[in-house]
Formats: structure tokens, sequence, C-alpha cells
């Protein structure tokens, strides 16, 4: 930048810093911009004088900074006038009312079975998703090596190279928290136990690589498979109405015996009010749906009595004990209730979806 015109202009700004009043501020406008003395008028004035490219270059750089000390004389101006007025506000104006979250889907059909167990009298406990093998399988009868363990796709710890009970995997089910309980407690106990759970399996409608389950573990002296129909019973009642039917399949995990696995009438083709009218109610759950693949039930979780190599595992007197276990999937239970086709819908934040809950 020309010399002058730097020296010029730093001079208006620290001039138009010290100015406090309105008459201050005519007199600095004068000072530079007066018709007849004016310093940036005379500036201006004397391009005619150049040759054209001069003009051409101290024109540009006059003009742009006549530009910026009038866009600041101007903020002056406001700035004096305003000076000693009080901010008004209008305390009877509306407000703004600020858009409130809420729980997202997940948690709120967690809680919901949470405070289903809890009305049964359940206590509630948490568990490490990091887990060692130990408590992930061996602890549950599935020894190094046996074939049940493909039932779990586990995601093993990187750099874990340890193939020792104490290998670290994040949990493919909350089914650890059984021995870490028994370890603690001295029966009769019941209690639930929510959670994040993980599995290296490709996602599709309905399965997720991270997901939910909510375990159960009741023990104590004659505890029996009529107390694990009851409870679970009780709570698809309370979750999905007095009308659902269900049914009690044996089943396989190497921590039960007997297993047996859920099957609820299924929600989306069952007409609950001919509930009881068909020939043979207890061998229809609904018409038959895509949901239901055609078979009128859906898999809802996976239940049993408590092995007894589970008991020796964790030290309790032999034949002392009975006790039940199960683990539901609470995605699996969401999308039953929402009537959500595909379980990846939860996890994908469109504010559109989350906004209908
Ligand atoms: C188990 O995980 C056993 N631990 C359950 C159990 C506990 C049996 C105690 C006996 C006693 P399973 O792999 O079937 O079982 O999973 C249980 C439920 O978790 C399933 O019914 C399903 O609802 C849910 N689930 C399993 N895998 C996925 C997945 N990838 N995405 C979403 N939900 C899943």
């Amino acid at each position: 930048m020309n010399e002058n015109l730097a020296q010029l202009k730093n001079q208006a700004m620290n001039g138009l810093d010290l100015i406090k009043d309105l008459a201050g501020l005519d007199a600095f406008v004068l000072k530079y911009f007066g018709r007849k003395q004016g310093q940036l008028t005379n500036i201006l004035r004397s391009l005619k004088n150049l040759d054209e490219s001069g003009r051409k270059s101290l024109g540009k750089e006059a003009n742009e900074i006549k530009i910026e000390i009038w866009h600041l004389i101007d903020q002056k101006r406001r700035s004096i006038k305003n000076a000693g007025k009080k901010e008004f506000i209008d305390l009877t104006a509306d407000g703004e009312k600020p858009a409130l979250g809420h729980l997202h889907p997940i948690t709120q059909m967690e809680r919901e079975i949470i405070s289903a167990f809890k009305e049964m009298g359940f206590a509630v406990m948490l568990g490490p998703e990091i887990e060692s093998d130990y408590y992930n399988f061996e602890s549950l009868n599935i020894p190094k090596d046996h074939p049940a363990r493909d039932m779990w796709d586990t995601f093993y710890i990187k750099n874990d190279e340890n193939r020792s009970i104490d290998r670290l995997a994040l949990r493919p089910h909350t089914s650890p928290m059984q021995a870490r309980i028994m370890e603690k407690y001295k029966p009769p106990f019941s209690v639930i136990i929510p959670g994040r759970t993980f599995r290296n399996e490709a996602t599709d409608a309905r399965h997720e690589h991270t997901f939910y389950q909510v375990e159960g573990l009741v023990v104590g002296e004659n505890i029996s498979a009529a107390h694990l129909k009851g409870a679970l019973t009780r709570l698809l009642k309370l979750l999905f109405g007095d009308k659902i039917k269900m049914q009690f399949r044996p089943s396989y995990f190497p921590f039960t015996e007997p297993s047996i696995e859920v099957l609820m009438s299924c929600i989306f083709c069952s007409d609950a009010d001919k509930v009881g009218s068909e020939p043979r109610p207890e061998r229809r759950g609904g018409r038959g749906c895509a949901v239901c693949s055609y078979t009128g039930w859906l898999e809802i979780l996976g239940s049993g009595m408590v092995h007894p190599k589970v008991f020796e595992y964790a030290g309790y007197p032999k034949g002392k004990y009975s006790g039940f276990a199960f683990g539901l999937g609470t995605l699996r239970m969401a999308m039953l209730k929402y009537n959500i086709p595909d379980v990846r819908m939860f996890y994908q934040n469109d504010i559109r979806f989350l906004k209908q809950f």
C-alpha cells in the first residue's frame, strides 16, 4: 500500500477511537472528508495528476480505505447514540419453546422391561462389557474348543494373544453375569442384568453387531420350571397385553438343562379378539405373515433351568439349589412393540424416526 495512504489510515483509526461525542465525530468527518480541506478528499482529488497506472492503483487503495473508514464512522455514530440508553426487556412477550429431547426407543424399551421385572420383585445389576473367557464361556459349561462356542461369534480384544481363561473379549451375551452373581451372593435371589452385548456377525434386518440383552437369574431351593414359565408369561403380558399366547419349546444351551425357547403369538397377524375361539388355539399363534415367516409364532428368548455344572463352577453345594435363567433380546422386543421392520433403524439417528417415540 502507498505509504502516505497507510499512514493516513492509521492516523484516522486512532483518531476515531478517541472520539466520545457527536461533535467530535462531525469534526473528524470534516478533517478527512471535508470538501475543501479533507485529507482523503485531497488525495482522491490529486489522482487526476497521475498517469493511468498510478491513478488505477492509488485510486483503488484510497477508495477501499474510504469505505472502511465510513463503515467505522457509522458504527461509532450508532454506539454514541445508544450509549446511556437502557436495554428494554418485554417480560410479557411470548418466549421461544426449546425443543425437548427424549429417551431413545431402546432405552425406553429397556426401562419398560426393567420395571416389569421390578414389579415381580427382581433386583437389577450391571456387569462389565469387556469380559474374560472364564465368565463368557468356561463358567457357563462351555470349555475351550467346545463346538457350542460357534453359537456366539465373539469379538476378541486385539493384542490379547492369551489363550487362557483370562483372554478378554467383548461379551457376546449377558450370561457371564450368572457366575459373577453366584460367586458373590448366597441364594435365594432373583436378579436381572440389562446390558449391551456384541457379536462378530454380519448385520441384517434382525441382527446387529451391537445389541442389548436382559439376563435373568433366579436361584433358591425348590425353584422349578413352573416359576420360569410364570415369570416370563407375566413379563410378556405386561409388555404386550393379556391376549398374547405363548409356547415353550425344547432348545439347547450348554448352561441350562433343560433349555427352553419361548415363542409368542405373532402380534402382527394374530387376531386378538378371536383368541380362544379357534378349534385348537394352542396350535396357532397368528394366521401367519412375513414377520413370523408364516408360522404365526415369534421366537423371543432363550432360557432354561440352571445346569448343575454351572452351580458347581460357582462353588455351590451339590444338589442344594435349583434355579432358572433366561436371556432376552431388547432390540427384538422393541421391534415387536413398536412395529419396526429393520433393527438397523434404531442406530441410524434419523431424527424423523426418533421423533415418533
Ligand atoms: C443367548 O445369548 C443366551 N445367553 C440366552 C440364555 C440366557 C439362555 C440364559 C439360557 C439361559 P441367544 O444367542 O439366542 O442366546 O440370544 C438371546 C436373544 O438375544 C435372542 O433371542 C435375540 O433376541 C437376541 N439376539 C441375539 N443375537 C442378536 C443380534 N445379533 N442382534 C440383535 N439381537 C440379538
